[in-house]
């Protein structure tokens, strides 16, 4: 994008402000994000990718939902949101600027288990300021099946059956290995159906908790996009999946991941801390964690089958490193 066109974007949102600098910003597999420096604020500028949310005004609907919640709630982090409340349509692209957090930084793994608490901790008060929300009535299933093992299941063999020979030829055993622990995903299904609805984010990776740079505290949780009903193992699990992970989603250093029990550990003392949860659902936090990692081994392969239709890939076979990545991390919270 150009710094023009930026500028023609925050005419719309905030007449009168000069756009200085534009800069991408890496991370995040589906939205294109930039920071956007005016003379006087520094701005987040998004391009919504509107074939992964293709009910982005329902979305919308229900960020400031949750929005306005919270405000009601002693919630102690920025959660920032879209200025104006409002989406722009430009030849058929979609836009949205947000503010950007004042000396903030964010992680693609965590770095020392004060880290794990900080988000743990945020996500649990996230919990108990929602506690009594109801979810289910005034939130929309934006996604439908985001977190269902039986759809992901679906769609997995769906690309198994349609995928060329020579990326399925690679993902042989990884097919394999998958479909020998399918019973974990269909226990996760029947798990959920047991749980309480919830407000749930469904992106709590670490990079969408911002950290302050001089307190090293969080200071906001960010990428609502996927801000649905649902329940608590699909936080606590993406939770798991990526701090527990000695190295990132990315690495293919495969030898090095593993699951670190005593972040795993930490996650969960920190969010039960806050949030109020029953006893069904704090006997579920742990499964969450492998239940997701699963999910998302099957999800990056799904769509490796698929010629990488929906992650954003740097190179040929990055999601099914992603998915290799996966699957160790999946094998290393199994043991106990
Ligand atoms: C996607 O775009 P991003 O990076 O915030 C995905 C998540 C995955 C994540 C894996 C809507 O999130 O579910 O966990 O990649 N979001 C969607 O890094 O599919
Ligand atoms: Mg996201």
């Amino acid at each position: 994008m150009e710094l023009n066109y930026a500028q023609y974007i925050l005419d719309q949102l905030i007449p009168g402000s000069k756009a200085t600098q534009l800069k991408v910003a890496k991370g995040g597999l589906i939205n294109e994000t930039f920071f956007l420096d005016t003379t006087n604020e520094s701005y987040v500028l998004q391009k919504i990718n509107k074939s992964v949310f293709k009910n982005y005004n329902r979305g919308l609907e229900n960020i400031i939902t949750v929005k306005n919640w919270l405000a009601s709630t002693d919630f102690p982090y920025h959660f920032p949101t879209p200025i104006g409340d409002k989406y722009l349509e430009i030849n058929g692209e979609v836009f949205r600027l947000q503010p950007f957090i004042h000396n903030s930084i964010s992680y693609d793994s965590i770095s020392n288990q004060e880290q794990a608490q900080e988000a743990s901790s945020c996500l649990g008060l996230f919990y108990r300021a929602l506690h009594k929300k109801p979810a289910s009535s005034s939130l929309h299933l934006t996604i439908p099946n985001f977190h269902s093992g039986n759809f992901r299941l679906y769609q997995f063999s769906e690309a198994v059956k349609s995928a060329h020979k020579p990326r399925k030829a690679r993902s042989k055993k990884l097919i394999k290995n998958i479909e020998n622990h399918k019973q974990q995903l269909i226990d996760f299904d029947s798990i959920n159906k047991m749980l309480p609805t919830r407000v749930v984010h469904n992106d709590t990776k670490i990079s969408n908790f911002l950290f302050d740079k001089t307190s090293k505290k969080v200071s906001a949780l960010i990428d609502l996009d996927t801000l649905m009903p649902g329940t608590v193992i699909s936080d606590i699990g993406d939770m798991i999946r990526t701090y527990s992970n000695t190295l990132n989603e990315n690495a293919t250093d495969f030898d090095n991941v593993f699951a670190n029990k005593e972040v795993i550990n930490q996650i969960i003392d920190s969010f039960c801390s806050q949030a109020i949860l029953s006893k069904e659902e704090k006997d579920q936090l742990k499964f969450g964690g492998r239940a997701i990692t699963l999910i998302q081994c099957l999800r990056f392969l799904t769509d490796f089958l698929n010629n990488d239709i929906y992650y954003k890939v740097d190179y040929s076979d990055q999601n099914l490193d992603r998915a290799k990545n996966q699957w160790v991390l999946y094998n290393s919270l199994l043991i106990e």
